[in-house]
């Protein structure tokens, strides 16, 4: 069940000091002069030109003129919300970070997701990796946690990052495509670049295509340091684990819902968050020695690789919620600044090339972004705990430094912060003992690139793995360059000959022949595969489809059984008007058949002796609603009554029971009770029937 709204935590009430007053009755200027007239220039006589003197026009019109800042350089599209993180365990004897220090402890945190390539405009369900930041506000400054919803990443270093986005953005000549991988310069970089091989298996996975932000996993990527007071050290791998799972939808589904409603993911948020239903995940942490590390057949460094949740588990140490929708996009959503080297005492850096680059990439970014050095100064970003610094003035300075002395060290203003170096609290580098020449170029073990490709395909279900060669399909054929296709294969081939066939063959290639392994990987690792356990479905929505007439008190027993579960029924209609619903009493459908396609939607149930049976048979988008959601995977739960509604979407039913059951390709059919409710549950616990036999015969 949802948890009671929380209390205000620290950072809401430090925002609320920013809040803008909303008594006055009237409108001012800038400057607090009251404006008679907010809709007229001042002009000479009615007909006559506009007035130069106009300040209230020049202010108004100005700052509209100066209203967009830059947009992101990547992970452009977000949403963002409120919350908190509590410990489970006091974690000192590992890290002297406080907000791991004591159980139950909470820490206010604000979360972004984003996607990675396309612009703020674009849509939500677009193929891609998915950002997954975490600003904790803690008692010792803030921890930005800046993450992905994939654990490795394209490249190994980050000298290679603007290579790879300028790659993956719309082409420079055209800006043709928009938010989309599948375009020749993207696949002629990764067809030249074979260390993003193992994360274009999960770009090509569902994982790229979430059903929701709440049903993805979070990873720090690169291995990072924890320190204790007494400054010992262990190497961690940061997880976030979904409290609903790890859900994807159907890539033809992800398409259409980019124009039905390309803010399907932030809505989803949103929503949820607005309803009570309050996402969760749980931080796990995979722990090692520099000593064990050594004996991985990976090195930590990489940030291209996984340490496998077989070798070393991934112990959960808190929960973060998501409790509160931010109050202004703008000014929370858009202006906070994450960067990875926001660190507080007991988190510290690994060598991971890839992660030292971003160190400087991310304050450099928020410059051009947010106009200058005081972007930490904006009400997102301040932290909560107290500060002092002698940094000075610059563009959009808000604060007032008091008294004379902005150095140290300094005798004159004993108020004024002074060098915290012996501070107990003080942030001290781990002291690693480093040697080496001066050179560019990477470690040995860098250069395996196909092992753990191969791992993660191994390890995914059949339809996992038939969505994954699908995806890769779709994407080399919209490149055009014939050659950059081939040289791609030729890489399905070092990963799997079964994949690299199925997507030569469509693509009318050859596979080549040479089998040239990289050696032996574990056969296959469960953790990395979607498809694990069934997972609570709150907040999932079923459509519930009605014409003529719906009969609330019939459907009750069925809605009470899938609202006890938190799951939200829907009720679609011909028309927004309402449904007579016996006697005098109707019922508003909350969308009709035109503007809310079964896209939206988790489930259908159709229960015949609510609704007009006939009525329904005769409307073209309900036969395609059942059939849409067919094809997508979604369970069905009919009463017996309504089952030639499947015929009507040309789901052939006996063929279906012929295969093993309609149950198992969840399709539920039976009473009108709470019974029926269960089993479309019990098939919304594994999301999708991912296996049905004959989707591709569907016609959507
Ligand atoms: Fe990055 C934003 C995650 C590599 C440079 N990155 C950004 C965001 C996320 C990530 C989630 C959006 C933060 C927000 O919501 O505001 N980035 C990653 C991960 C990476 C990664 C998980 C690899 C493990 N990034 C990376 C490299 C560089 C950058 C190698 C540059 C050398 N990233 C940026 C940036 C952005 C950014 C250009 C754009 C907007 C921003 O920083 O604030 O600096």
């Amino acid at each position: 069940m949802p948890d009671a709204p929380q209390p205000l935590n620290r950072k809401i009430e430090d925002l609320a000091r920013n809040h803008l007053p909303r008594n006055l009755t009237h409108i001012t200027t800038q400057q607090g002069t009251g404006v008679e007239d907010d809709a007229n220039s001042l002009k000479a006589g009615v007909r006559g030109p506009t007035l130069l003197e106009d300040f209230i026009l020049r202010e108004k019109i100005t700052h509209f003129d100066h209203e967009r800042i830059p947009e992101r350089v990547v992970h452009a599209r977000g949403a963002a919300a409120h919350g908190y993180f509590e410990a489970y365990d006091d974690l000192s004897p590992i890290t002297a970070a406080h907000f791991l220090g004591e159980a139950g402890r909470r820490t206010p945190v604000f979360v972004r997701f984003s996607t990675v390539a396309g612009s703020r405009g674009s849509a939500d369900t677009v193929r891609d990796v998915r950002g997954f930041a975490v600003k904790f506000y803690t008692e010792q400054g803030n921890f930005d946690l800046v993450g992905n919803n994939i654990p490795v990443f394209f490249i190994q270093d980050a000298m290679k990052f603007p290579d790879l986005v300028h790659a993956v953005k719309p082409e420079p000549h055209n800006e043709i495509p928009q938010a989309q991988s599948a375009h020749d310069t993207f696949w002629d970089f990764v067809s030249l670049t074979p260390e993003s091989l193992h994360m274009i298996m999960w770009t090509m996975s569902d994982r790229a295509i979430p059903r929701s932000y709440r049903m993805m996993e979070g990873f720090g990527v690169h291995t990072f340091r924890l320190v204790n007071a007494q400054g010992q050290t262990t190497l961690v791998k940061f997880h976030w684990k979904p409290q609903l799972g790890v859900h994807g939808m159907a890539w033809d589904e992800a398409q259409k819902l980019n124009g039905k409603d390309p803010d399907f993911h932030r809505r989803d948020l949103w929503e949820a968050i607005e309803t009570g239903q309050f996402p969760e995940w749980e931080l796990g942490l995979q722990l090692l020695t520099e000593a064990e590390a050594e004996e991985l057949d990976i090195d930590v460094l990489d940030p291209t690789k996984i340490i496998p949740e077989e070798l070393v588990p991934v112990t959960r140490v808190g929960r973060l919620v998501l409790d509160r929708n931010p109050e202004n996009f703008f000014a929370e959503t858009e202006q906070v600044a994450f960067h990875p080297g926001h660190v507080v005492p007991g988190i510290d850096f690994s060598n991971d090339p890839l992660l030292q680059g971003r160190l400087f990439s991310y304050t450099d970014t928020q410059l051009l972004r947010l106009g200058g050095p005081n972007f930490a100064q904006l009400p997102i970003n301040r932290p909560v705990c107290p500060f002092h610094h002698h940094q000075r003035d610059g563009l959009g300075q808000h604060q007032i430094p008091l008294g004379k002395v902005a150095y140290a060290p300094s005798s004159l203003d004993t108020g004024a912060p002074a060098h915290l170096g012996a501070l107990p609290d003080g942030y001290r580098s781990f002291p690693e003992p480093l040697s080496g020449h001066k050179l560019r170029g990477k470690p040995e073990r860098f250069a395996d690139h196909y092992s753990q490709a191969r791992l993660f395909y191994a390890s995914l279900t059949l339809p996992e793995q038939r969505h994954l060669r699908d995806a890769l399909v779709f994407e080399l054929s919209h490149v055009t360059a014939v050659h950059v296709r081939e040289r791609m294969v030729q890489h399905l081939q070092r990963i799997d000959a079964g994949l690299c066939n199925g997507v030569a063959r469509p693509l009318g290639l050859l596979c080549p022949d040479e089998d040239c392994g990289t050696g032996p990987s574990p056969a296959s690792s469960p953790a990395l595969s979607m498809n694990q356990q069934p997972f609570p479905v709150v907040g999932r929505k079923v459509a519930v489809l009605a014409a003529g007439r719906f009969d609330a008190a019939l459907a009750q027993p069925v809605l009470d059984a899938l609202k006890a579960r938190g799951v939200r029924s829907v009720l679609i209609g011909p028309t927004l008007g309402g449904l007579p619903s016996g006697g005098a009493a109707q019922t508003r459908p909350d969308f009709t058949y035109e503007n809310g396609p079964s896209l939206f939607f988790d489930a259908v149930l159709v229960l015949a002796e609510t609704t007009d049976l006939d009525a329904l048979r005769q409307i073209g988008r309900a036969k395609t609603f059942i059939a849409e959601a067919y094809a997508h995977g979604k369970p069905i739960a009919l009463s017996t009554s309504a089952t030639p509604l499947l015929e009507d979407a040309g789901i052939p039913l006996i063929q279906i029971e012929a295969q093993g059951g309609a149950d198992r390709e969840a399709i539920h059919i039976g009473a009108a009770d709470a019974t029926l409710a269960d089993r479309l549950l019990a098939s919304l616990e594994w999301h999708r029937c991912w296996t049905r036999a004959f989707v591709d015969r569907i016609a959507i």
